[in-house]
């Protein structure tokens, strides 16, 4: 049976062109600020600040509205202990043998190992589910489209959230995944996405000296 239309006037904000380039100006200024950290300082954030972080990323436009995404919220220290050793363990073997020369040599100027302090010591760890499915009444499957975009997207405007208040943030992704499914007794429709430990960078955080690419390096302009 086909769904009924419901719209209703979009509200959108105006602005004089000059503004709107100071504006895109400054948020770029501001977004070229975001890194990803790895040395986490252990000061605990509130929840409510996590949970409206956490909204702001789920107003990312998704395959047919579905929102398929869940973000396991984990402060509990037994729990990140146990996502710590399990991920080592997947860790320690892809850094002794499941990653090619030349992927280490890439990872090289990261300094990262196989090492995940920062799961124990961030005060939240988020892992992002995708749900390559919902499931509704117990059984019944329903589709979800463009499931790994749709939930890119999201985490992409949560990093920049987290950055907005001041927080940091790394995008990690132990491989395989399947452990995490697991530990937290994820649903079958659920697969693990990403696993994002968040708090303020340690007092004396270090990061890559990176550069990003300019203009040129990623704009093909057809006009
Ligand atoms: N998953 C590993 C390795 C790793 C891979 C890439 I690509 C990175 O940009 C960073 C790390 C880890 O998290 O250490």
């Amino acid at each position: 049976m086909e769904k009924e239309q419901n719209f209703v006037p979009f509200e959108g904000e105006n602005f004089m062109e000059d503004e709107m380039l100071k504006k895109s100006q400054d948020f770029y200024n501001w977004a070229d600020k975001r890194r990803s950290v790895r040395d986490f300082s252990s000061k605990e954030v509130p929840l409510e600040i996590m949970e409206n972080l956490i909204m702001t990323a789920s107003t990312a436009p998704s395959g047919a509205h579905k929102q398929p995404w869940t973000f396991c919220l984990i402060s509990n220290k037994e729990l990140k202990s146990t996502l710590r050793k399990l991920a080592e363990e997947e860790e320690f073997i892809s850094y002794n043998g499941r990653m090619s020369e030349e992927w280490k040599n890439d990872l090289a100027p990261l300094g990262t190992n196989w090492e995940k302090e920062f799961i124990d010591i961030a005060p939240w760890i988020v892992v992002v589910m995708k749900k390559v499915y919902d499931i509704v009444e117990s059984e019944e499957k329903q589709t979800n489209y463009y499931v790994s975009e749709s939930v890119g997207i999201a985490v992409g405007m949560f990093l920049l959230a987290i950055h907005n208040v001041g927080l940091v943030a790394l995008t990690h992704t132990p491989s395989p995944m399947n452990f995490i499914s697991k530990a937290l007794n994820r649903p079958i429709n659920e697969r693990p996405f990403l696993l994002i430990p968040i708090g303020y960078p340690a007092e004396n955080a270090r990061i890559p000296n990176l550069k990003r690419k300019g203009k040129k390096q990623v704009i093909e302009l057809y006009e």
